[in-house]
């Protein structure tokens, strides 16, 4: 069976982008691998957050994997700073990084462009999200299109290492999904909608109440012409509408362009919205029953046991790879 990691920031409400770029896929894949999802709070500390909400941040994206249908029996839920191998493998893994190939990254650079300071842990984030990723002999990693140059770095990394001290760790491969992989801000649909968005009517937040939901989608930027068609060149806003209408029903783009090619662009925005105010309701009440429950402490540090079981063996392996402690001498 194959393995499969991934992992989410807790760095605020979590959007629609982040439930059909990746959430909804951890699903389909836990039935048939062995899967590892994270609640990465180290990433999210890369900028600076506010301690409290961080702490509902975190407890509430474990609640909403639950929510989704990550059923704790088949995957492993655990949150990132509750397994210490994962900084730990993380600083070996920079002193293998190059600071060109970090300055690189176009996260790096969105994150860092315009700031007056900037963490030196906003650059080390790759080498850390390797880490992640390497210890548990990752074969497959599930995300949305924006981190397919940190999976490229991934794979460098750990090819690197192999090379230069001995040959611990699987090469990953990414997984991006076919529709909906990047989901565009509603109000700039040339950008991809993201948590941390300053503009609250750019994001589907998964936790939005359904007159949010049907605002949103009403005041999503589109443009003249009138007629549902997908062009991503020309027509952004409603090519991401239709992707977005798409993936939560699992209808095909040419028929929902079909379907609404006479309508104009209320109808198809008012459907869009009911669409998605019926995807969303089931998954905000479990998650409203979880986020109190003493049961998801059990299941986070059951996860965290687990995780640390195999992270530790891979950590270990790596150190005597390169030399780190000593080896006792018998007795
Ligand atoms: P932040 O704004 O804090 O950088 P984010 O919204 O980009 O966060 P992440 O936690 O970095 O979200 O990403 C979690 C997962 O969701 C990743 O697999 C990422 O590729 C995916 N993802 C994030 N935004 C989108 C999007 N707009 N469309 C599709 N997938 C997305
Ligand atoms: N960098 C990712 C979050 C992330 C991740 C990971 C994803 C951290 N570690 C390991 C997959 C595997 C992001 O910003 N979306």
């Amino acid at each position: 069976m194959k393995t499969i990691f991934s992992g989410i920031q807790p760095s605020g409400s979590l959007t629609l982008g982040n439930y059909l770029g990746a959430l909804k896929h951890f699903v389909d894949l836990q039935a048939d691998h062995n899967c590892y999802f994270c609640i990465v709070d180290e990433h999210a500390i890369t900028v600076p957050q506010d301690r409290l909400k961080l702490r509902n941040n975190i407890r509430s994206l474990a609640a909403l994997y639950l929510a989704v249908g990550i059923d704790p029996n088949q995957s492993t839920l655990f949150i990132q700073s509750e397994v210490p191998a994962h900084t730990q493998l993380g600083w070996i893994m920079q002193t293998i990084s190059y600071i060109g190939e970090l300055e690189r990254m176009t996260q790096f650079k969105d994150k860092s462009s315009g700031k007056e300071t900037v963490s030196s842990a906003l650059l080390t984030y790759p080498p850390l999200m390797t880490a992640d990723i390497l210890l548990y002999n990752t074969d497959v990693v599930p995300v949305g299109e924006d981190q397919k140059q940190h999976l490229e770095l991934t794979k460098t990394l750990a090819q690197r290492f192999n090379n230069k001290y001995n040959d611990i760790f699987t090469i990953p491969e990414i997984s991006v999904p076919k529709v909906g992989a990047r989901i565009m801000s509603l109000q700039e649909p040339t950008r991809k909608m993201s948590k941390s968005d300053e503009n609250q009517k750019a994001s589907i937040f998964i936790l939005d109440e359904p007159k949010q939901i049907e605002k949103k989608i009403k005041s999503a930027v589109t443009d003249s012409e009138g007629i549902v068609r997908f062009d991503k060149e020309n027509k952004p806003g409603i090519s991401n509408l239709l992707t977005i209408h798409a993936s939560c029903t699992g209808e095909s783009i040419e028929s929902l362009e079909n379907k609404y090619e006479h309508v104009g662009y209320g109808v198809f925005k008012q459907e869009t919205a009911d669409v998605l105010i019926d995807l969303l309701a089931p998954i905000q009440k479990r998650h409203n029953e979880l986020i109190q429950s003493p049961e998801l402490d059990d299941i986070l540090d059951h996860g965290a046991d687990k995780a640390a079981v195999k992270a530790n063996k891979t950590l270990a392996k790596a150190k005597k790879a390169m030399g780190l402690g000593r080896v006792k001498k018998k007795k």
